[in-house]
């Protein structure tokens, strides 16, 4: 059962190093009366070509370890024409190539098909963890735009505009990430009397 450590008020600890993440989810859960607290201690993380098993066994670690209900967050961008890559290997891929790197490998690719997928997992001690994704279709860019978000944004484009174009506020209404927490939020508020 989900603490509440006030009336209406609920915490729960997110354990990510993206600081883009965090305030994406802190916003979004804030909104709903729920705080985020984050946790940077990070867990290891499987190689894997799915993002669920990643995430879930990020969150079964690291609720056995604090001891605490959690939530981990898997993401990925997998564009079409590059058989689903970076994928699970987006963050070695933004660290080591970088948005620039990427638009190069689409160069001649007409098929500018992407998505872009979180995978939220929740874990309370003791249990199995629970798995809730969003997904959102759009487009690879010809160049950066925007300076919104965070990691591949400026060259997501959703409907016309780059989620860096659309700023964080817009973003948060419709991103894969949203949509994720949506369904974790369905979950979560069946469990509270
Ligand atoms: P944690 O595992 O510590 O949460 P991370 O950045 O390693 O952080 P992921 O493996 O899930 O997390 O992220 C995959 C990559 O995709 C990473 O480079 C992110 O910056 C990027 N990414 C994730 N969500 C994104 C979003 O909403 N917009 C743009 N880029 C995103």
């Amino acid at each position: 059962m989900i603490e509440k450590t006030e009336k209406n008020r609920k915490k729960i600890v997110f354990v990510t190093g993206n600081n883009g993440k965090f305030v994406e989810v802190r916003a979004i859960l804030a909104s709903r009366g729920i705080e985020v607290l984050q946790n940077k201690e990070g867990y290891p993380e499987l190689q894997e070509e799915e993002l669920e098993p990643i995430a879930a066994s990020g969150a079964s670690f690291v609720a056995e370890k604090l001891r605490l209900p959690a939530i981990v967050d898997d993401s990925g961008l997998f564009i079409k024409a590059l058989k689903g890559f970076p994928g699970p290997y987006s963050r070695f891929v933004e660290d080591k190539l970088g948005n620039q790197k990427v638009l190069q490998l689409m160069e001649n690719e007409e098929d500018r098909a992407a998505y872009f997928k979180t995978v939220i997992s929740y874990c309370e001690p003791g249990k199995k963890p629970l798995l809730f994704s969003g997904l959102v279709e759009g487009k690879i860019a010809f160049e950066e735009r925007g300076t919104g978000g965070f990691g591949y944004d400026p060259i997501f484009e959703y409907e016309g505009k780059t989620f860096g174009e659309l700023g964080d506020e817009i973003k948060n209404t419709l991103s894969h990430r949203r949509r994720a927490i949506d369904k974790f939020l369905e979950w979560f508020d069946s469990q509270i009397d």
